[in-house]
């Protein structure tokens, strides 16, 4: 079906996707108008849990970006019905290859991905694109610059491209994108890119989401950045130096080598993997085809060795337990008897009568009693 014509990163606000492509609209549409030949479309009708798991299935665009709409909902009602959808095609899911594409802003994540993106559509393979970039919930700003950036990747029928959800409820961006991970697998999408934008956290929950991780940089870039870089280089699989074009391409490579030469200085980021440093040109698609190589290579020398198994059962029993944590202390800080326990409790140690170790005590008692 092709119902879809709006690009899938139309900002949030502007309603979800969903609903500013098709439902009201065309409900009105049809009311107010005889235009017979403009077919009621099946949106307006309320999808139950079987209609989303046969549109996800069989790869029906606009379902699956309604099934995507309800992973992300705050609501609990959205929330529940979505584990239900997640539980059914869960044993579709998992025959993608999920790749964390982390970098500075304006090292060209974006462009890499349009050029990378449209280069495995050209292998025949379907690419699914998630953002996680929290600056995106204050503005706007990135995504609109990612969609001129990836402009020729978001009219391809075998590309979804998703901005980064908003937090909320219940496991926040993380749940958000691991679920729209597992419902891009069962919808038949073959390469899973999450890009991130590389400050702090970021990095590390989504190393915890994806197979190969994916660190793109620029040479030059400032000292002040190379301390970001240290921790963010020690969990990288591959290191890509980007922009080398023109005059750029020596010191891209100079790039390149220095880092080759620092990583043979730290520990594996991956079992039985030796990271290395690669350059290309987002912009004039060169070291394209060559990162794949790479991403390919990995794959089947970890999926030989296990560890790729053994990566992703690991992230899943992280994910429980995140979740779990998430929960545990949501539910104690809303206990009733710990809300009002605390005020005091508060006080005591202001005022030195309490040391808080004792304190502790105090409110998990409440906390037990309530
Ligand atoms: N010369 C050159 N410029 C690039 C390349 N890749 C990206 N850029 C430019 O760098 C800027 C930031 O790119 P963008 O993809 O938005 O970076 P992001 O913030 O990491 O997603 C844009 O002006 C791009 O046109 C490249 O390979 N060569
Ligand atoms: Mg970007």
């Amino acid at each position: 079906m092709k119902e879809t014509k709006k690009p899938e990163w139309a900002p949030k606000d502007s309603g979800s996707e969903f609903a500013s492509t098709i439902s009201a609209g065309i409900e009105k549409t049809d009311k107010h108008t005889t235009n017979k030949t403009h077919t009621p479309i099946q949106k307006a009708k309320k999808l139950d849990i079987d209609d989303y798991v046969d549109g996800i299935l069989t790869h029906n665009r606009t379902i699956f970006a309604r099934a995507i709409t309800l992973v992300e909902s705050n609501s609990m009602q959205h929330i529940e019905m979505a584990q239900e959808i997640i539980k059914r095609v869960l044993p579709h899911t998992g025959k993608s290859i999920r790749i964390g594409i982390t970098g500075v802003p304006g090292a060209g994540k974006s462009t890499f991905i349009e050029s990378f993106g449209l280069y495995l559509i050209s292998l025949g393979f379907k690419v699914a694109v998630l953002a996680i970039d929290p600056s995106s919930t204050i503005s706007k700003g990135s995504i609109l610059g990612d969609k001129t950036r990836m402009e020729e990747l978001s009219k391809s029928e075998d590309s979804f491209i998703r901005p980064s959800p908003s937090s909320g409820a219940l496991g926040g961006v993380n749940r958000k994108t691991r679920e729209t991970i597992l419902l891009c697998e069962a919808a038949g999408y073959d390469v899973i890119l999450v890009e991130t934008v590389g400050v702090g956290q970021n990095e590390i929950s989504v190393r915890s989401m994806v197979d190969f991780f994916l660190l793109v940089l620029i040479s030059g870039a400032g000292d002040e950045l190379q301390g970001i870089k240290k921790g963010v280089i020690e969990i990288a699989d591959a290191i890509l130096v980007n922009k080398a074009d023109g005059d750029n391409i020596i010191k891209a490579k100079a790039a390149a080598a220095e880092y080759n030469m620092a990583l043979h200085y730290l520990a594996e980021s991956t079992t039985g993997w030796k990271t290395n440093a690669f350059t290309c040109s987002a912009k004039e698609k060169t070291g394209i085809d060559n990162i794949w190589n790479v991403i390919k290579k990995f794959e089947s020398i970890t999926q030989e060795s296990g560890v790729f198994t053994e990566r992703r059962q690991n992230q899943m029993i992280e994910w429980l337990h995140f979740m779990l944590e998430e929960y545990i202390i949501n539910e104690f800080f809303n206990n009733k008897a710990v809300k009002d326990s605390l005020p005091t409790i508060t006080r005591e140690i202001l005022s030195g009568k309490l040391p808080p170790t004792a304190a502790v005590n105090l409110v998990l008692d409440a906390y037990k009693k309530g």
